[in-house]
């Protein structure tokens, strides 16, 4: 048996370790380790819930406006607020930007070197010697898009700024509804911009893809997993907010039949995680108390579980659910489903523009009780993003928040199950385990993500965090 240790996983964001147990060039076991601890929820205790939107979009600069209508969410479904149309149709169209910017600094930035070569110079080098595959001409030309794909995702990072003030870390998502107007001026900009991004995605995205999963089909056969998928559901539709473009629901086995999914059936074991946590907790009841010197413990992460399963979450648990794509669940599928969530995306955002009126209300007051408790579930980039709040005396009493990469990046859970990351490694057979170029693309089709807020710990030992 050899051990490969891959640690910190590059083209990603977070710091992440795998460890890989090798047999006749198959991989026999995987551990999947988060290397750094969060304490986002222990910063919550005691903060104003109307600032929750704001601090908890600072768990990660990718991912920063689903955190804020996650916990907006939260409140607001807790005193059943109703927003008005143009506040569902800002929101959507910020959560669209922010999708966009992401699905295509993935694709581009973070995965397609894993596929394609770079110059003969830093920071394209070093890199593994063997497996590309795609002719000199074609290598050229999707590089020349990997270029012009900056230009892109900059510009839809800005498309955030336009209704949230800022990017990262938007301010245009709040209790009640969103902070600013759609004037003539800003819808003007905003719709420039979005014509040119999909233009890209149509002219060279969609290309690039077929380009891909021409010349590395076998990918459609690999990294498959227990074929269990989860999705919060996205995107309200503006006259109804209960119904949802992209639905809820789960599969298990690869069906092509979603379930209703039951949130009580979620609960997070932590036997293999660096906290204090036994047994296993539904996340309402969920806590994150450190404890590094745990015994077979290996990550920072803990194994939500959704009765009893491990769910792969994402682009393709998105698509597969609504049934806007169902070819397969493998790694060539997940690149190829985020790809055209990308699309279908922008031609949504294209129409929510169009509905805007402006001048009409962008938001109505909204009234909150001293003592209550609430869920947002909603998606990020990722897929299934949960908060859980509870809130005494105005203040908030308790947080806990379950990402997407933490469904993906998952440990074994209490029973020995491993996660879906995990479990997608396992099996695969490694052409030369020198340069065991399959595992990158693997687990970077996952998109994971294992950023967080930043941590330090003080001279008195306390762990204390800030904000960045
Ligand atoms: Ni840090 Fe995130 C997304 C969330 S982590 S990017 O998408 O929530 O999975
Ligand atoms: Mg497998």
């Amino acid at each position: 048996m050899k051990r490969i240790v891959i640690s910190p996983i590059t083209r990603i964001n977070g710091h992440w370790k795998l460890e890989l147990h090798v047999e006749n060039n198959i991989i026999v076991e995987a551990l999947s380790s988060g290397i750094f601890y969060r304490g986002l929820e222990e910063i919550m205790e005691k903060r104003d819930p109307m600032d929750a939107a704001y601090l908890t979009s600072r768990t990660c600069g990718i991912c920063s406006v689903a955190h804020a209508l996650a916990a907006t969410t939260a409140i607001e479904r807790a005193v059943d607020h109703q927003l008005p149309k143009n506040a569902i149709l800002i929101r959507n169209l910020l959560y669209g930007s922010d999708i966009l910017q992401n699905h295509l600094r993935h694709f581009y930035i973070l995965s397609l070197l894993d596929y394609v070569k770079g110059p003969d110079m830093p920071p394209f080098i070093p890199r593994y010697e063997k497996g590309y595959r795609l002719p000199d001409k074609l290598n050229e030309e999707l590089m020349k898009h990997y270029i012009e794909s900056m230009d892109r995702h900059r510009k839809a990072h800005e498309m955030v700024v336009l209704f949230g003030g800022r990017a990262p870390h938007n301010q245009g998502v709040v209790p009640g509804g969103a902070t600013v107007e759609p004037t003539s001026g800003i819808l003007k900009i905003f719709t420039s911009m979005l014509s040119d991004i999909r233009q890209f995605i149509y002219n060279q995205m969609l290309y690039d893809l077929e380009v891909l999963s021409n010349y590395y089909s076998d990918y459609y056969e690999i990294g498959k997993n227990y074929g269990h998928l989860l999705t919060y559901g996205m995107f309200p539709k503006p006259e109804n907010e209960k119904e949802l473009h992209f639905t809820d629901g789960l599969i298990f086995n690869g069906s092509k039949e979603p379930m209703d999914f039951d949130e009580k059936k979620i609960r997070e074991y932590a036997k293999h995680s660096y906290y204090t946590q036994e047994d296993s907790l539904p996340p309402v009841n969920g806590i994150t108390r450190p404890n590094y010197a745990k015994e077979g413990a290996y990550t920072w992460i803990k194994a939500p579980r959704y009765n009893d399963m491990p769910m792969e979450t994402g682009p393709l648990a998105r698509m597969w659910i609504s049934k806007k794509y169902q070819r397969g669940i493998s790694t060539m599928d997940r690149i190829h489903a985020r790809v055209l969530e990308a699309k279908i995306v922008s031609d949504l955002m294209s129409e929510w523009v169009d509905q805007l009126e402006p001048g009409k209300a962008i938001y109505n007051p909204i009234s909150l009780p001293r003592n209550y408790e609430g869920m947002g579930l909603t998606e990020a980039m990722r897929g299934a993003l949960g908060h859980w709040l509870k809130v005494r005396n105005g203040k908030i009493s308790h947080y806990q928040i379950v990402t997407p990469s933490a469904w993906n990046c998952s440990p074994k859970d209490d029973h020995g199950v491993r996660g879906p990351i995990e479990d997608a490694l396992v099996g695969t057979q490694l052409e030369d385990i020198d340069n065991p170029i399959e595992v990158g693309r693997i687990v970077r089709a996952f998109d994971p993500c294992l950023s967080c807020a930043i941590h330090t710990i003080t001279a008195d030992k306390e762990i204390s965090a800030y904000i960045v």
